[in-house]
């Protein structure tokens, strides 16, 4: 039997409804994406620009701020800025940070001559009111990752206390049962040791959510073999402008230094790439709830008086970390986002 028209017709929108895209799905995909500031110390060890370039090639994470903490931020600030605009994403603002010195980075060489004033996107003079504003105007809840000492986070924090409750820290901090390269013993992590009460200012907030990655976990990943060779010889110029920051980096570091092989055959660790995975997901690490007291030295200390955050103890799969790490590296970037 013939069916009634109006009823085909209804039952044939109801079958194309799902195939046809529409401006409000591409409107929810872009949606969906997670808001990311990434606070960097970009310039001093090396696997800051790893992060910078793994946050740049995660189609998950929508960064709407990058802002450079800790020493000479205005030199960090050309460093960030050159690497965005070889990722052709200078529609990402950059804010430069608290300066405390003049000094110049292992990296130095590779923005020799480079103006900040050339940046074709918007440079944000006063990296802590950055910070505040991107937190404070967003309908949602921003994921800061943090990756080096902390002292704008801790500025932010005292100039608008409520940025805490608008973000969602993923961080790069401190050493809990385990130190450097795996040692059995905890030690002062650079990130916390280099500015301690920043760091304890950090670890205090009342964040929407906190995690942070200590060296327990993120001190144990480092790309070798075929692994980093899939890294090494991409042909993407945002990756081979990674490798070549490597390059210069690494003789700038006496244990890099020493070994002629280091950079051709593996990379160093690379600690802040485990920030930014956490801003995406948790499923690789497991995590533990814990109060945790900075020292003055640096150390790091549970203590159930301080206040609860995840910690990301140990790994699940570090060999799956490890490789979606070079698959996210090596992946075909998409086109510029507006
Ligand atoms: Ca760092």
């Amino acid at each position: 039997m013939p069916q009634h028209p109006v009823i085909a017709t209804i039952l044939a929108l109801a079958l194309l409804a799902p195939a046809i895209p529409t401006a409000a799905a591409a409107e929810d995909a872009a949606r969906s994406r997670v808001p990311v500031i990434l606070d960097t110390d970009i310039g001093d060890d090396i696997d800051d620009t790893w992060a910078l370039v793994l946050a740049l090639k995660s189609p998950e994470l929508d960064v709407k701020l990058v802002v450079t903490d800790f020493g000479n931020t205005a030199h960090r600030a050309k460093i960030v800025a050159r690497l965005l605009e070889i990722a052709g994403r200078t529609d990402i603002p950059i804010g430069i940070g608290i300066r405390e010195n003049d000094a110049e980075s292992p990296q130095a060489e590779w923005v020799k001559g480079y103006e900040l004033s050339r940046y074709p996107g918007q440079l944000l003079k006063d990296g802590v009111q950055a910070i505040i504003d991107t937190a404070m105007s967003s309908s949602e809840p921003v994921t800061l990752v943090a990756i080096g000492p902390p002292p704008n986070i801790r500025a932010a924090l005292e100039r608008e206390p409520r940025i805490a409750g608008k973000l969602r820290l993923a961080g790069m901090y401190g050493s809990l049962r385990r130190g450097y390269g795996g040692k059995p013993k905890p030690e002062a992590e650079w990130n916390v040791r280099a500015s301690p009460a920043a760091a304890r200012a950090l670890l205090a907030a009342p964040w929407a959510e906190a995690i942070s990655t200590p060296l327990d976990t993120c001190g144990l990943v480092q790309l070798k073999g075929q692994r980093y060779a899939r890294v090494r010889d991409s042909e993407d110029p945002l990756l081979r402008a990674l490798i070549e920051n490597y390059r210069l980096w690494c003789p700038r570091r006496d244990w890099c230094a020493k070994d002629a092989e280091y950079v051709s055959v593996k990379s160093s660790t690379l600690f802040d790439t485990v920030a930014v995975y956490l801003a995406i997901s948790h499923d690789l690490v497991k995590t533990e709830p814990l109060g945790v007291r900075v020292t003055d030295q640096g150390m790091t200390v549970p203590d159930p008086a301080a206040r609860v955050l995840s910690w990301a103890t140990e790994w699940r799969d570090l060999d799956g970390f490890e490789e979606w790490l070079v698959v996210r590296l090596t992946a075909p970037r998409a086109a510029a986002r507006r």
